[in-house]
């Protein structure tokens, strides 16, 4: 048999459409009904309506994750891949690589998704030096960019995955090893390059391994030290080569370490203070971070708009029974009504994004649940969106706790915060003037009535 022969069959597998829908999903509005021509449109998500002064595609900016869509094949910690995607199978990597890029597009184009988030090793294969790899990967930024120029899709972030590999068990940036240390910055030098010529518009660190199993064997304050110079480095770095995107960091409070140093965002901006870095740094927050931190999704939005680090947004949720990150899909309207709400309050997603870092439960094996997975969680956003914007728009909320701290209006109140006001100062007007604040209910029933009332 000639060559050739062998290789056409495969060839035209290869080349064969993964998913079973053939064209984009469009939007139709609230009262469609599915038939099996058209199983599944759009009913909120309809990127050009405006909400809020902007189309809704850029209140929301939504990206899919290469990661957990593609390069995770259904493990668990018991259990082996159960998706058993094509490019998992054995096979020339490289080859593999190209037929995964493939697939991610088509699913691209089939949700109409304007963004794509990556990690290096998601992407193109680990070859067996640091220069190999980053031929590999040279080689799929080509097949990026001459995809993204025919879809239109754009970079919402990339990122190095410097937690997989075995030299990073015990750190990358935290690594008690420099060797390490210097692996890591050749690594994200060549993605934060790569970021910037696909024209992300940001660059994530999840510090997968920055933490620690125990202080046994742990000096941390040494590895604190050593993650600020990581950080100082890479933020360098963004500004030598005139890379425009916001650099973000994503905390997590444990999972894979039993304690990570990005643990939250309060003590992520404690650690961009101390090394100078509050306002060259953003925050990109995960709900299922969040809640295992022990927080809301929303109070970190809150917080961290508070701070002015708020970046961009991984939309998966967790399980309420579960302790550890399960990285669903979002599927709660009221949740993710109140976390857009954050997010308008915040002043919108700005470069950022909604990211859906999700992975599938691992009973889903059709390929066509990564489809419907991703259009259900971005028209339930979208729906969500259109809840917020009705509790911007109505007000009642944001009058309420205006006139909640409208005390602070008065020429006490400013004296106060001003300066202008000493403790003994303070004193003397309790005592001259016979103060005695006035309780207020804070009406948070009647609030929750409200809000109910918007969905
Ligand atoms: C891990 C996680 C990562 C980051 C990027 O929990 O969320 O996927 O988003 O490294
Ligand atoms: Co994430």
């Amino acid at each position: 048999m000639n060559p050739t022969q062998t290789l056409a069959p495969r060839q035209a597998a290869q080349n064969a459409a993964y998913f079973s829908f053939r064209d984009p999903f469009v939007f139709r509005g609230e009262g469609f009904v599915p038939t099996t021509a058209e199983p599944f449109a759009y009913q909120y998500y309809d990127k050009n309506r405006m909400v809020l002064g902007k189309r809704m595609e850029d209140q929301l900016r939504f990206a899919t994750c290469y990661w957990h869509s593609f390069g995770w094949g259904g493990t668990d910690p018991f259990g082996e891949p159960s998706f058993l995607r094509p490019w998992h199978g054995a096979g020339d990597p490289m080859a593999q690589a190209l037929r995964k890029a493939d697939v991610a597009f088509e699913l691209f184009r089939l949700i109409d998704s304007p963004f794509f988030t990556f990690h290096d090793r998601d992407v193109a294969p680990e070859g067996a030096t640091l220069r190999e790899s980053n031929d590999n990967l040279k080689r799929i930024e080509a097949v990026f960019e001459r995809k993204m120029d025919e879809t239109g899709v754009k970079l919402l972030w990339g990122t190095a995955n410097l937690f997989g590999n075995r030299r990073y068990m015990a750190g990358a940036a935290t690594n008690p090893d420099p060797d390490v240390f210097a692996y890591a910055a050749a690594q994200v030098k060549q993605v934060l390059e790569m970021t910037h010529r696909l024209r992300g518009a940001n660059y994530v660190l999840w510090g997968g391994r920055e933490g620690y199993e125990t202080l046994l064997n742990t000096d941390l304050k040494r590895e604190l030290a050593q993650l600020g110079r990581f950080l100082n480095l890479v933020v360098e770095h963004k500004h030598k080569i005139g890379f425009k995107g916001q650099i973000l960091i994503e905390p997590k409070p444990a999972e894979p370490t039993k304690h990570q140093y990005d643990y939250d965002v309060g003590t992520v901006y404690g650690f961009l203070k101390a090394h100078g870095l509050e306002s060259e740094v953003k925050v990109n927050l995960e709900q299922n971070h969040a809640l295992l931190a022990g927080h809301t999704f929303e109070h970190e939005i809150a917080l961290a708009g508070a701070l002015g680090i708020f970046g961009s947004l991984d939309m998966n949720r967790g399980d309420e029974m579960l302790g550890w990150d399960t990285d669903q899909f979002p599927n709660n309207l009221p949740q993710v009504a109140m976390t857009m709400y954050e997010v308008l309050k915040a002043g919108g997603i700005g470069q950022g994004g909604l990211n859906f870092d999700a992975k599938l439960r691992r009973q889903s094996i059709d390929p066509d649940d990564l489809v419907w997975a991703h259009a259900t969680a971005m028209d339930l956003c979208a729906r969500a969106l259109l809840v917020a914007e009705r509790m911007i728009e109505d007000g009642a909320l944001q009058q309420h706790v205006q006139t909640r701290y409208q005390g602070w209006d008065t020429p006490r109140g400013r004296a106060i915060l001003q300066g202008e006001r000493t403790l003994e100062a303070l004193a003397r007007e309790v005592e001259t003037e016979g103060l005695e604040p006035r309780p207020v209910s804070a009406r948070q029933e009647r609030l929750e009535h409200l809000v109910n009332g918007y969905f």
